[in-house]
């Protein structure tokens, strides 16, 4: 095949006048005009000068022209690079910068902050809004509806996703064609999507949860999406009786369980409930089948790794598990220490490896070594075990980080915003729990001898530092921070100490 990615999950949808997106208002988008958006978008891409491999980076709001501009970059060969929404213009420098991209894509609200960094690395500038309007969409008109397909082949980068690190620098995992078609054909079939299925989709598009793990399955079903622009209950509820399938983080669903309008009446047409990104509480899974009658069906997976794990569409959803490897996907459980791997039922780091494992980090060679084996196995830094069902138990993680409504934050990187405050000499940025993000910011802090910090001039930084969400929620100033002997901060000991912050009621 010329571009598989395209040809598999879009080319082969061409004339079909059959719905592939559904909005809010009931207008429908069908395959075929989307792939003519899309074409036009390419022509246009390729009109500005951009080449295959090139990387285009999009902070854009979710909308059919932004899905369009994905097909776009795929049919063109460009690599695309999603953007959080909620970037600073100071976190969306870094990422401009870092990947060398060729053209960003922005909303025009943002378009004035971005230029100047865009400008100083040689990259064009067109904005899209979340209404379809902009500068991309102008250009794209003069543009015919059929382009060329660029030839790519399955090891041809489609993507970079950047995900956070322990050092506070964040990496872009390359994902190659590949990857992610392998992924999508892959869910469609474990998770028995066809061309009959309509999914809510209601998950932001610049993770690999709404991209990937949602919009390419339906993609490689042939199915259609209602698509929301954010995740909002009423909405949700007013949508579900027109679809077959729901995908969230669990956020969503301890929502839903909220509102006592969910009952089984309100799911009853739907076949099937995902959840991932976060760890979906026994308690929440098991609220969700007394309440509706269905099991959640939780999977496991990573930016790097596209879906590892999941719970049989037949069989034992079991709460509490992410379910089994999923075809093709080897997992194994080892000693965090030396690497060599342990008996089922033992709790080690979780390794794996597979078509959906990514291709390395960014011009990181250093940090794809250490994370990537030579022999194909990516070190999650998930802590799990196997149990003697063959079950996948995700029971901590070796990596500091908190996942806060699906959302992936590194401490790290706000401790250096942190730090970088008059008054304070140190600070340790832990997740505690919380009712309704599952985990939560909190910012403790140590003051520099004989000084207060002002804790609303250090909220006021992190504000034009860091997204809204990954803002302590709470800081709390000690004396000094609890170090083991070797002088390394504890931060169990704070998170047992301030686990209580934001229990429910
Ligand atoms: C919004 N806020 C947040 C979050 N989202 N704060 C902490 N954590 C968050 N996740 C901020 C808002 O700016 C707002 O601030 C306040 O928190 C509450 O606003 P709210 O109206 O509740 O926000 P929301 O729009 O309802 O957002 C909550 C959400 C959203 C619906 C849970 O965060 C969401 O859609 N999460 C999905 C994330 C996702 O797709 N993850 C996939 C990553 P203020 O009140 O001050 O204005 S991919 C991945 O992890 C892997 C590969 C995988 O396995 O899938
Ligand atoms: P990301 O950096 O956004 O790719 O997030 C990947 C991380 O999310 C994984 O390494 C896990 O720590 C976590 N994760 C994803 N799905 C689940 C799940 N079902 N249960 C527990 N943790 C999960």
């Amino acid at each position: 095949m010329a571009n598989p990615l395209y040809d598999t999950l879009f080319g082969r949808h061409a004339g079909k006048d059959t719905p592939f997106l559904i909005l809010p208002d009931g207008a429908r988008i069908t395959h075929a005009e989307f792939l003519g958006t899309a074409a036009r978008i390419a022509g246009y891409l390729t009109s500005l000068g951009l080449t295959p491999g090139d990387r285009l980076a999009a902070q854009v709001a979710k909308s059919p022209e932004a899905l369009a501009l994905y097909a776009a970059c795929v049919q063109a060969g460009v690599v695309f690079l999603p953007l959080n929404t909620a970037y600073t213009a100071s976190e969306v420098t870094y990422f401009i910068e870092d990947s060398g991209a060729a053209l960003v894509v922005c909303d025009s609200a943002v378009a004035a902050s971005l230029a100047p960094i865009a400008e100083k690395m040689g990259a064009q500038l067109a904005t899209l809004n979340a209404d379809g309007t902009g500068g991309l969409m102008d250009g794209a008109a003069g543009q015919g509806a059929k382009y060329p397909t660029v030839e790519r082949n399955e090891n041809d980068l489609a993507a970079l996703l950047y995900t956070s690190g322990t050092t506070g620098r964040s990496k872009g995992a390359m994902l190659s064609q590949k990857n992610l078609l392998s992924n999508a054909e892959l869910l469609a079939r474990e998770w028995r999507f066809t061309d009959a299925d309509v999914l809510l989709h209601c998950l932001p598009i610049f993770h690999t949860h709404g991209l990937f793990v949602a919009t390419n399955t339906v993609l490689a079903a042939g199915g259609a999406m209602i698509i929301l622009p954010k995740f909002d209950v009423d909405a949700v509820l007013h949508h579900l009786p027109n679809v077959t399938s729901m995908m969230g983080v669990p956020t969503f669903y301890t929502r839903l369980l909220d509102d006592p309008r969910f009952d089984k009446n309100a799911a009853q047409h739907l076949r099937l409930f995902t959840s991932g990104s976060a760890p979906l509480l026994a308690e929440t899974h098991d609220r969700f089948s007394a309440r509706t009658g269905h099991a959640i069906l939780e999977r496991y997976g990573m930016t790097e790794t596209n879906m590892n794990t999941s719970n049989p569409y037949d069989g034992d959803r079991r709460a509490g598990t992410v379910g089994f490897p999923l075809p093709g996907v080897e997992l194994k459980v080892t000693d965090p220490a030396t690497g060599a791997d342990l008996p089922q039922g033992e709790v080690g780091q979780l390794e794996v490896r597979g078509d959906n494992v990514f291709q390395g980090y960014w011009q990181m060679p250093e940090k794809t070594a250490e994370e990537l084996r030579s022999n194909g196995f990516f070190i999650t830094g998930d802590l799990g075990k196997i149990d003697n069902e063959g079950y996948v138990h995700i029971v901590g993680r070796g990596k500091d980080l908190i996942i806060s409504g699906g959302y992936n934050i590194y401490p790290k990187e706000i401790e250096l915003v942190l730090d970088d405050q008059p008054g304070v000499l140190e600070s340790a940025v832990i997740g505690v729990p919380h009712p309704d993000f599952g985990e939560t910011v909190v910012g403790v802090l140590v003051a520099e001898p004989g000084q207060t910090p002002d804790a609303d001039a250090i909220m006021a930084a992190a504000a034009k530092a860091l997204a809204r969400f990954k803002h302590p929620r709470k800081l709390i100033v000690l004396d000094e921070l609890p170090r083991n002997t070797m002088g390394k901060v504890q931060k169990n000991i704070l998170r047992e100490r301030y686990g209580d912050l934001f229990k429910a009621g």
